[in-house]
């Protein structure tokens, strides 16, 4: 296989809200990476994954852009970004932007122009069908939030279609000025100097809902190809697409060189093992044999045409140490075990921040503490069918989006050093044992573990 840089790289994603506050607002911001950049060095990363940072009103924490090309005023202002593109390149650490184009925000101005006027050229930006004759959604497709993937809209008297909130409608791939609008975002992004791209959901783009179809559709492949030719085609950048839906044979059409489309996928069969049929909310205690088996076989699969991302958790799953080891006694032990293992199969690793550390789950005692829009959602939908509601919040505490979004945990200081205000999210409370600056003391800790294997594969790439 051809030798790419990537191959050898080592990415650090971070939560960019959850990760470091500097102006005392409670929200991690950019600032915040840069002062933690020399850290990061030190770790020896040399890519970081950022959450989105763009314009956003943050129904979805940053999922749902209003501006492609703006900074969310929390997050701080382009020049921010520059300075931390310069920063990290200077060390020898490449920016990813995290690339949502499956959907935009409802406050994006292509929406909003949607909106006023059926006739405008952004109207076919997005999905709209009209009503059934008794003035039903066009179908009973549902929404990966809960609910309808139909929302009715009143001024223009039609619906429209959402795979995730309904503040977040999706973009219709069908139509090529969408393909030339978003080519133009990324390319104006190339220009700044990133480092690549990490794609969300999207083996959604192919969707062709009215045969029923949103992932792995017919014209994703496709529509990849045209997206690598008009955009970050022989640039030797890092792309990575996020996709559920993915198998071996998926994941090799995808990365394969020759195809000419991504670097490589996230896919999320190790995973979904400790899913019951599927569902998040139904979370079954891990199955060590099945775990093994199905790293064996992406391995394995993958081991001469195209390229594993290696992952065990990031902003929308639990802790890996919480859910794949034990977050109790053995804790340091079963988070070096999980990192080795990890860190030594073939593909590239992804560290999630806090996973350094061993950061755990979180157990807020009300389902008001928590933040997150799709564990919101997803209880009151299933209390409301008749789960029983202390059932509901066990599965919260175990696979709850939140569990990943408590603040990086500093040093044993109020809110773990994390911000000298009140953080949006409460910080976990073993934030008094379990923190960067006393891992920092202690060679023989989790945090000197994941530098070693860093170190590792940087020798022996
Ligand atoms: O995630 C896609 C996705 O399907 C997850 O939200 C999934 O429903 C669940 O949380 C897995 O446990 C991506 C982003 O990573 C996520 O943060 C966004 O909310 C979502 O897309 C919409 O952009
Ligand atoms: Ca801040």
């Amino acid at each position: 296989m051809q030798y790419a840089w990537w191959h050898d790289a080592v990415v650090y994603q971070i939560y960019p809200r959850s990760f470091y506050d500097t102006n005392d607002d409670g929200i991690g911001d950019l600032n915040g990476i840069i002062e933690k950049l020399d850290y990061l060095h030190w770790l020896g990363v040399n890519v970081l994954w950022l959450s989105p940072v763009y314009q956003s009103p943050m129904d979805d924490n940053g999922y749902d852009i209003s501006d492609y090309c703006a900074i969310a005023p929390e997050f701080g202002t382009m020049e921010d970004m520059t300075r931390l593109i310069d920063k990290a390149g200077s060390l020898g650490i490449k920016i990813v932007m995290d690339l949502v184009v499956n959907h935009t925000s409802d406050e994006h101005p292509w929406f909003q122009a949607a909106l006023q006027d059926k006739n405008s050229p952004y109207r076919d930006f997005y999905i709209w069908r009209d009503a059934k004759p008794d003035g039903s959604a066009p179908d009973d497709q549902g929404s990966i939030f809960g609910g309808s993937a139909w929302q009715w809209e009143p001024n223009t008297e039609q619906y429209y279609f959402h795979l995730f909130s309904k503040r977040q409608p999706d973009l219709n791939w069908e139509n090529p000025a969408v393909h030339d609008a978003v080519y133009k975002m990324m390319n104006w992004w190339i220009d700044k100097g990133i480092g690549g791209f990490r794609l969300d959901v999207i083996d959604l783009i192919g969707k062709e809902i009215d045969k029923g179809i949103t992932g792995n559709g017919p014209r994703l492949h496709p529509l990849l190809q045209a997206m690598n030719q008009a955009t970050f085609g022989g640039k030797d950048l890092l792309t990575v697409g996020e996709t559920w839906g993915a198998t071996p044979e998926i994941a090799k059409l995808y990365s394969a060189p020759d195809r000419d489309e991504l670097s490589m996928v996230f896919q999320f069969e190790h995973i979904t093992v400790t899913w019951k049929d599927g569902d998040k909310w139904q979370p079954v205690p891990l199955d060590v044999a099945a775990l093994k088996q199905v790293l064996f076989k992406w391995q394995q699969e993958l081991a001469d045409t195209g390229w594993n991302s290696l992952f065990w958790n990031n902003h929308d799953l639990p802790r890996a140490v919480s859910k794949f080891g034990h977050d109790g006694e053995y804790r340091t032990r079963s988070a070096k075990m999980l990192a080795t293992t990890l860190h030594l199969m073939k593909g590239t690793p992804y560290i999630y921040q806090g996973e350094e550390i061993a950061m755990t789950n979180v157990a807020f005692p009300s389902i008001d503490d928590y933040q997150d829009i799709e564990t919101r959602n997803f209880y009151d939908l299933r209390v409301a069918e008749g789960v029983d509601p202390d059932t509901m919040m066990e599965a919260v505490y175990q696979n709850s989006r939140d569990n990943a979004r408590t603040p990086m945990q500093w040093e044993n200081a109020p809110q773990a050093g994390f911000t000298q205000g009140t953080p949006w999210l409460p910080v976990n409370p073993n934030y008094t044992t379990i923190n960067v600056a006393r891992a920092t003391e202690n060679s023989g800790s989790v945090l000197y573990h994941y530098r070693e294997l860093i170190k590792l594969r940087k020798q022996y790439q």
